[in-house]
């Protein structure tokens, strides 16, 4: 593991952490921010270079997760706690923007599911975190990114990247490009839904995979929903169906082996019976029909994103090779085909965990 702690040690040193630096590593497996673990010779931390493409403003970004810890926090919920800069700040602004975070110790994050069980641990916390902010104030909250799940918009922004071809890619892709153009009809469900008030608008987390949640390293029990940079207004088949897309498949995300890809119905019911049994007070009809759909909606619109940013010449995702994020879009396509051929299967395990 590289070591940037002479790089970055005057910048962790700006925030109100405990001790002396002792040392600072690339951490995790987020495509967004550029992660590190800072370890001092009292506490650990982790600290990030926040993507300003991404997120522009990094001020309402971290007003929305203060409001949001904070309310989790008076609830009891272990959550991210931000630590200030020695001014007190909740991010510090000099050539790039970075924040801190307590490192919370004795957890871990998986990047495949391990077994049923894991999984559906996560899908109780995710559903639970739902339950939590069923209470607060969406009014205070900003739309961080706007549109962000509007399936629509993402296939127009797909269509306008396809048309540039800037990197004269589109020819390295064609089945990929005609899956996403000839599913078009199916993108507009859930935005129709939360237009017309058949579905209901939450606030949602929207970014709900699995490596975004904290495991009890001990018990395999959920400790702590984190990257909240993405809770805004949103349907819970939003949540539901993402973390289906990252947790319900055979393999990573970015496999390159299309085989060892599928979706399975079995994390699929490990899952569903977490989310929804934390649910089941809430979830209206029309949202207990749409959760399977949910699952395709996600797995599609990422596939769909991920192509767009390789048409585009990989500006948004981090990519470790030149073609990643086609692999990525593979892998997304596959499984989404997969979850099309389900849905009866799925509305069946739905119905028997809901009723
Ligand atoms: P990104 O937005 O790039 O996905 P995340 O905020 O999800 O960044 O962080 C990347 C990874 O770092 C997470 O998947 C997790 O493994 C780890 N991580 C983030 N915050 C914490 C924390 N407070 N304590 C322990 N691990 C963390
Ligand atoms: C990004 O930040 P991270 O790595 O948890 C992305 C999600 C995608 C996901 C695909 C803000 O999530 O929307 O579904 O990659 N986050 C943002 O793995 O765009
Ligand atoms: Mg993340």
């Amino acid at each position: 593991m590289t070591d940037y702690t002479k790089e970055y040690k005057a910048v962790a040193e700006r925030f109100a952490i405990v001790g002396e630096v002792q040392e600072i590593c690339p951490y995790g497996e987020g495509h967004i921010n550029v992660t590190y673990l800072v370890t001092t010779d009292r506490r650990r931390y982790i600290m990030q270079k926040m993507n300003t493409k991404v997120f522009p403003d990094s001020k309402k970004l971290m007003k929305n997760i203060c409001a949001v810890t904070e309310y989790l926090k008076a609830k009891g919920v272990e959550t991210l706690n931000v630590v200030p800069t020695k001014e007190g700040e909740p991010f510090l602004q000099i050539d790039a923007n970075w924040r801190v975070y307590d490192f919370i110790e004795d957890t871990v994050t998986y990047q495949t599911a391990p077994n049923g069980e894991v999984f559906s641990n996560s899908g109780r916390a995710f559903g639970e975190f739902q339950n939590y902010l069923a209470g607060f104030d969406a009014s205070v909250l900003y739309d961080i990114i706007p549109l962000f799940h509007d399936t629509p918009k993402r296939f127009r922004d797909f269509k306008a990247a396809l048309e540039a071809d800037a990197y004269g890619r589109a020819k390295d892709c064609k089945p990929e490009i005609g899956f996403i153009l000839a599913h078009e009809a199916t993108y507009g469900l859930a935005v129709e839904g939360l237009a017309d008030g058949t579905l209901p608008l939450r606030v949602t987390h929207n970014d709900t995979k699995l490596n975004n949640i904290l495991m009890d390293a001990k018990t395999d029990k959920a400790r702590a929903v984190i990257d909240l940079d993405t809770v805004m207004p949103g349907s819970m088949i939003f949540d539901f169906g993402d973390s289906i897309r990252f947790g319900a498949s055979t393999a990573a995300e970015d496999e390159k082996d299309l085989e060892k890809v599928h979706f399975s119905l079995e994390l699929f019911r490990a899952y569903a019976e977490g989310y929804c049994s934390a649910v089941k007070g809430s979830i209206t009809p029309r949202e207990k029909e749409l959760l399977p759909y949910g699952a395709y909606l996600m797995t599609v619109e990422c596939g769909m994103r991920f192509l767009t940013d390789y048409l585009s010449g990989d500006t948004y995702f981090a990519t470790k090779y030149e073609g990643h994020n086609l692999v990525r879009t593979r892998t997304q396509l596959k499984l989404a085909a997969e979850m099309e051929r389900s849905f009866p299967e799925m509305a069946e395990i739905v119905s028997a965990i809901i009723g």
